[in-house]
């Protein structure tokens, strides 16, 4: 921890001649997010003001937090750029990979056996380059980041998308592919276009069943899946200063189902109680004395339409409790309106499981909340109808909970307690029957719904909601349930109803853990050795990809024309394939089988142009590949939403795709893509979407002079011997136009060793 504080002191330190500075450039009052953003700048100098949503900006982040999932491909890309040690304080947490079955233990015990070979590469790349690592079992990325490394004004960039949970702490945390947290690790600048900004205020007072999961709940209804694409979402007001520090994480949490960059709160005595709480009081001191830099200004605040693009506003005092999906976490419903759009909607009213906990809902708070819940199930005699799961986001809030007897209660309300990890939340969830593809309802605490996430079963309608309303379902057993108005029949033929949930924000106890999993670096790692078996099926060295041919890319074959939804779970799935994400040959197996297809509304059946024949779309990719010719993915809206994993630009790239051509574009997925060397474009006229046929040959005209801000052409050559010529848009600047030509960032990097 001693690297951290000196870290933190430095941030604060230079805190206030940066802030002037910023000051100066921009002219006028501040928000919190520009005070972070500038204050991060690289190197240091606060020369010019942004322009919002344009400039592309270099920034120093203080810090890189990976996870196991993604983290293999970051650090095999690492690996290649020839430093000793990491640049800044970096961690390494094992969370996605174990599979949820028989509970926490034995499940635990599992994974340790059969990731054994994935756990010992990791543990020992983080050893040898100065990473911290924590060990199976010791929790969610999320969670432990907040518990331990994240700090009121830092900026930290991560290999999950939920990253930005840390905004809950004030902090400033980004989601990106392992790409760029190799270039962070590596001693460069990290580039984000100046983001947006969206101010959320919130004023009255949450109560009752409202918890502040509702609060992103509702923001997810009104800016839906794209509308925080480009920008960071900054809550203020005196709701915000009223929610705990984990609620405030929650809804930064699933700031990442709106698209935002990142969203934040600045620092505030709930903030300050919960380092004080997380044993990090020299924190909390530091911060306090710079707390005036640690949120926007009082002008900012005052009049926020003047200083941020967008203004929503919440009255906490009104919110409704609410129930996001299914298959997508922005169909927000008000609990009063849930029961009808069930109906409406045709969905399976029975509740099969109820599952609490993941990164997004973990707090002690959370839990005691739901536990408030459950032991009315076992006070007022009633059965708990759908099964139920409790997955605790660390070892030290499992640990908490359990001494403080929270654990017990869901126990004997008849739940199942799991591992300290992502599981159900990811796929990582052996649940039985799953492969009858019955239609079924679940609800979860946590912040995704897409189909087939939680259990691969397509016809699954997951919702979202926060763990005390996902207990109260469990226990009903029915979706159109409604626990504020509606009673239920106990045991004993009687009608009971349930009391609004209470919780305690911190433990009056204080937190306490035995082991809390954390392996410190060795603290000279240059005779660890790291290995990797060329036999693996697990683990597989980078090749560098080829360079650009220096001429146009001409007779590209159309893979596939995806339709509607196309998320990162799309392109690359998660659940069984995890095991595949540190050898991307394996990995590639899966690319785009959950696609739609447009021309047969088919997923994973698209046409083999060279034999006319329809096969799966990994095996047809591969067979052009084999035959030396590219081809091209086309897309829909946003393609590549939801996580950070960089599989999904890295298997096309590997299997020989060229180019992406989409309506718009997902930010994380976009700049994977142009890291890795590929074309992402855009249509500069969507309808254009409708002219590509299943069996165009592609052309891509314009990249001998590919230069920023200049469309290129794309040439669609039709079977019937006809031709379109479109425009396509993208937002390549220099340096990215320079990944480009030499066939992925990384490339360069590899270069600049040499
Ligand atoms: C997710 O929630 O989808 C994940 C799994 O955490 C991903 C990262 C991954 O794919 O490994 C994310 O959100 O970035
Ligand atoms: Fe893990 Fe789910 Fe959180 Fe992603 S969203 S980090 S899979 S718990």
């Amino acid at each position: 921890m001693a690297f951290d504080i000196d870290m933190i002191k430095k941030v604060y330190d230079n805190l206030d001649a940066k802030v002037t500075a910023a000051r100066k450039v921009v002219n006028k009052p501040l928000t919190l997010t520009e005070k972070i953003l500038y204050s991060h700048l690289w190197d240091g100098a606060a020369t010019t003001a942004f322009e919002r949503g344009k400039s592309y900006v270099d920034f120093a982040p203080d810090r890189v937090a990976m996870q196991d999932a993604t983290a293999q491909m970051a650090l095999l890309q690492f690996m290649q750029a020839g430093r000793p040690q990491v640049a800044v304080p970096s961690t390494v947490h094992c969370d996605h990979l174990i599979q949820a079955k028989e509970g926490a233990d034995k499940d635990l015990a599992t994974a340790n056996t059969q990731n054994k070979e994935v756990y010992d590469f990791l543990s020992s790349v983080s050893n040898k380059y100065g990473l911290g690592f924590w060990k199976p079992g010791a929790g969610v990325i999320h969670q432990v980041v907040l518990e331990n490394y994240a700090f009121p004004g830092g900026m930290m960039i991560g290999t999950d998308s939920h990253t930005v949970n840390a905004g809950g702490l004030g902090m400033v945390a980004i989601g990106v592919g392992g790409a760029d947290a190799c270039d962070v690790m590596a001693g460069l600048a990290w580039e984000l276009k100046f983001p947006k900004l969206i101010g959320v205020k919130l004023t009255g007072k949450l109560s009752g069943w409202t918890s502040a999961k509702d609060v992103i709940l509702k923001v997810a209804g009104i800016l839906t899946v794209k509308g925080g694409t480009g920008a960071i979402v900054e809550y203020f007001g005196e709701g915000a200063n009223s929610l705990s520090c984990t609620g405030k994480g929650t809804i930064c949490n699933m700031g990442a189902e709106i698209g935002a960059t990142t969203s934040i709160f600045g620092y505030d005595t709930k903030m300050a109680d919960y380092l004080r709480g997380t044993d990090r009081a020299d924190v909390a001191s530091l911060a306090d004395a710079v707390a005036h830099h640690l949120t926007g200004d009082e002008e900012v605040y005052a009049n926020p339409e003047l200083y941020f693009d967008q203004v929503i506003e919440i009255n906490l005092s009104e919110l409704e409790p609410h129930i996001n999906g299914p298959f997508t976490p922005d169909l927000a419903w008000p609990l009063s309106k849930f029961a009808a759009a069930v109906k409406e909607g045709g969905w399976p009213t029975k509740l099969e499981v109820g599952l609490i906990g993941s990164c997004t809902n973990s707090s002690y708070e959370d839990i005691t909340r739901a536990a408030s819940i459950a032991q009315q199930a076992v006070d007022k005699n009633l059965q708990a109808k759908a099964e139920f799961t409790i997955t605790p986001g660390s070892e030290q809030v499992r640990y908490t909970v359990d001494r403080d007897g929270y654990l017990k209660i869901f126990e004997n309300m008849g739940g199942v307690v799991l591992a300290n990890a992502c599981g159900p939340c990811i796929g990582q969830w052996a649940r039985h029957g799953a492969e009858k593809q019955e239609k079924n309802s679940i609800i979860t605490s946590f912040n995704r719904n897409f189909a087939k996430r939680a259990d691969g079963n397509p016809n699954t309608h997951s919702f979202v909601a926060s763990p005390e309303i996902v207990t109260a379902f469990a226990i009903a057993g029915d979706l159109t349930f409604n626990p504020m108005t509606d009673t239920l029949t106990n045991k004993n033929g009687e009608q009971v109803k349930l009391d609004e949930p209470k919780g305690i924000e911190l433990p009056i106890k204080g937190f306490a853990v035995e082991d809390a999993g954390f392996q410190a670096p060795a603290a000279d790692g240059s005779a660890v050795q790291v290995l990797v078996s060329e036999t693996s099926d697990r683990l597989q060295l980078l090749a560098p990809f080829a360079a650009w041919e220096g001429t146009d890319i001409k007779g590209l074959k159309l893979l596939i024309k995806a339709k509607g939804k196309c998320t990162t779970d799309h392109i690359s799935m998660a659940g069984p394939w995890l095991k595949f994400r540190g050898h991307l040959d394996n990995i590639s197996n899966n690319m785009l089988i959950g696609a739609i297809n447009f021309f047969n509304e088919k997923a994973d059946t698209v046409k083999n142009q060279l034999t006319g024949e329809y096969g799966a779309v990994p095996a047809t990719q591969r067979a052009y590949k084999a035959a030396g010719i590219g081809s091209i993915v086309v897309g829909d809206e946003n393609y590549g939403e939801g996580s950070s994993r960089e599989h999904a630009a890295m298997e096309p790239r590997h299997l020989g795709v060229r180019a992406i051509l989409v309506k718009s574009f997902a930010r994380i997925h976009e700049t994977n893509l142009k890291k890795q060397g590929m074309l992402a474009l855009t249509f500069a006229n969507n309808a254009d979407y409708d002219k590509i046929q299943e069996d165009d040959q592609i052309d891509i005209i314009g990249l001998t002079s590919f230069a920023p801000n200049t469309p290129l052409s794309v040439v669609l050559n039709h079977k019937d011997g006809s031709k379109d010529e479109i425009s396509v848009n993208h937002t390549y600047n220099a340096q990215q136009i320079e990944w480009f030509k030499a066939g992925g960032a990384l490339n360069i990097i590899r270069a600049s060793v040499k």
